[in-house]
Order: C-alpha cells, then structure tokens, then sequence
C-alpha cells in the first residue's frame, strides 16, 4: 500500500525525520528551491502538511493542496494555520501543548534573571579582562521579591507563575477571566493595570487577532523605566516599533524576547540595542521537550491515517 504524502514545511532532527520517512511519504518543500512550482508539482497528492508552529500553513498552501485532510504543527502555537481556511475545508488541526510547558517557562524565567542580573555583559566584563583592569562589574537589580505580571494565565502562563512564586514575588495576571488555579495571584483584567504593577512583565498570550499588539505604547508607559517585559510567545502580541521606541527612549528600562516579527530576520534595530536580550526563538529547544514533540507530531499523524481519534486535536 502506498504510503500517505505528507508536505513537510521545515526541518525536523534526524530522530523525527527518520520515522516520519519510514511511514510517509515526506515532500520537503523548505529544500525546494523554487516553492511554487514545488506545490504545483506535489500539492494535488498531499493528505496532510507536517509544519512547525511559527510556519504554520497559510491559506495559498491550504489551496494547492485540493485533498488535504490534515495539518500536524510542531509546537503549541498554531496561530500560523489558517483556521478559517481549516475549517471551510474541514482540515484537522493538531498540535503538541503540554510537552513543552515546563521548558518554555523555564527559558521565560530564565530570561528574566539574566537580562536583570545583566549575566551577558558581566561574562564579557570577565573575558575581556575589565574585571582586572577595572575592577567590581556594575551593581544591577535583584529580581527576589520584586513584582510580577503574567499576561495569559494558560499552561506555560501558569507554569511561569509557579517558578515566581519561588523567588517571593507578588504576582498578576491577566486572562479573560480569574482563574480558579491561582487563588494567591491577583488578577486585573486590564493589561495596562498588570504592566502597572509589573517590574516583570511576562508575555505568555496565544496569539490570535485579539491579543495583536497587547503590548503596545499604553502597556510599555504603564511598564515604566524600571521594567523589562519579556516575550516568550509570538511576536504579534508585541507592538515592535512601540517597543523599539520604549527602549531607545528609555520608556521601559529592558527587555528578553525569544521571538520577532518575520523571524529568523528580526528587525535590525533590535541588533543596536544594549537593553535588549535577545534569544533564537528556542524556548522550546531541549532535546527532551523536542522528542515529545516530535512524537505527539508523529502520533497525530498516525491516529490520523489508521482512522483513530486524534490525541491533541485544535479543532
Ligand atoms: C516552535 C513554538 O514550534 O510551540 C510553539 O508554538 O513556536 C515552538 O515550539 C519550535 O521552535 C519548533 O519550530
């Protein structure tokens, strides 16, 4: 029997890629060198698009490929896919939450702690030898019972949350609603009121139409010069050139951001810019977290073709 053709939009490790070519048929478009003709040649045959979340799959892809059944994103955010098209066409959507919660709220807090303790510069104040020549590294700010804001109190929200609360400090959020599971944390509905509050400000929203630009001039003046936001979700909910602004201004004292607008080709303002941190989209980029992944992908995939139901299903 003729295995299912499959798209596949980026790379996966060889420890995916492998069984993913064992099973399927696997048409790799991101090695084609002229994409459209690509789609022409194979989109007829395709049953399913096996994306990653930040590429996603559009309504152009959706549309070369006339008897697509599903699309697999490689990650938690499928804000890439186009549903409406999805649903027009009735394409299941799967992606890979919770196996990747705990490494992503790692990386946010993470984040948090070296851009405050200026980890990056204090190591080149070491190799560079200014240490000897010049002496005690700057003094910096503590991040230990100073204020938190939580923007999206979801799994990875949550999880970020539970890790501040370790280092004794007085936690909001804001969600559509109180949640229930955090009764010690003080939720405002406004994003605006939890920048207020913030030193921290935490952005962990999935990104949809609504939450575009959460961030923008009213939540970065809220912020103040003190404060340092930090983005480990997707780059939309952040208004970059607000946020550029903010930190050549000095609106917002700093910022860790872990994703960009057209990404890997991030504004190169960002480059210039001694207060921001700046990380390759990789708070889920463990080798653990990327096995899971790699499997609920798979599993997804194979669920799918043998006719049963499928194990995270979007919509
Ligand atoms: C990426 C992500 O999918 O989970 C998400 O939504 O953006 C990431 O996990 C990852 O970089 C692999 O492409």
């Amino acid at each position: 029997m003729s295995k299912p053709i499959i798209l596949q939009t980026g790379p996966y490790p060889d420890w995916d890629q492998e069984p993913l070519d064992a099973a399927f048929d696997m048409h790799r478009l991101f090695e084609a060198k002229d994409a459209a003709a690509f789609l022409e040649n194979v989109g007829s045959d395709v049953r399913a698009i096996a994306t990653r979340g930040e590429l996603g799959a559009d309504r152009a892809m959706i549309a070369a490929c006339p008897k697509l059944e599903m699309i697999a994103v490689y990650g938690v955010g499928y804000d890439a896919v186009d549903l409406v098209a999805c649903k027009e066409q009735g394409i299941a959507v799967t992606n890979t939450p919770d196996v990747l919660t705990e490494d992503v709220a790692d990386l946010g807090v993470a984040m948090m702690l070296c851009q405050s303790r200026a980890m990056v510069g204090a190591e080149t104040w070491v190799r560079d030898g200014s240490w000897a020549a010049k002496g005690l590294y700057p003094l910096q700010r503590r991040v230990f019972g100073r204020k938190a804001g939580i923007l999206g109190l979801g799994r990875i929200g949550f999880e970020i949350g539970k890790r501040l609360a370790g280092f004794g400090m007085d936690i909001a959020y804001s969600d559509v609603a109180p949640k229930d599971y955090a009764p010690d944390w003080t939720f405002l509905s406004e994003p605006v009121a939890v920048a207020e509050h913030s030193d921290f400000l935490f952005v962990t929203v999935a990104a949809s139409d609504a939450t575009r630009h959460i961030v923008g001039v009213d939540v970065l003046n809220a912020l103040g010069a003190d404060g340092m936001v930090i983005n480990i979700s997707r780059a939309a909910n952040i208004d970059e050139e607000a946020l550029i602004a903010a930190l050549s201004s000095g609106t917002i004292g700093s910022a860790a951001l872990d994703v960009y607008a057209g990404e890997p080709a991030l504004d190169p303002r960002f480059l210039k810019l001694d207060n921001v941190l700046l990380q390759p989209h990789h708070a889920s980029g463990t080798i653990e977290t990327r096995q899971s992944m790699g499997k609920l992908l798979r599993d997804n995939l194979t669920a799918h073709f043998a006719g049963q139901p499928l194990l995270t299903p979007v919509t």
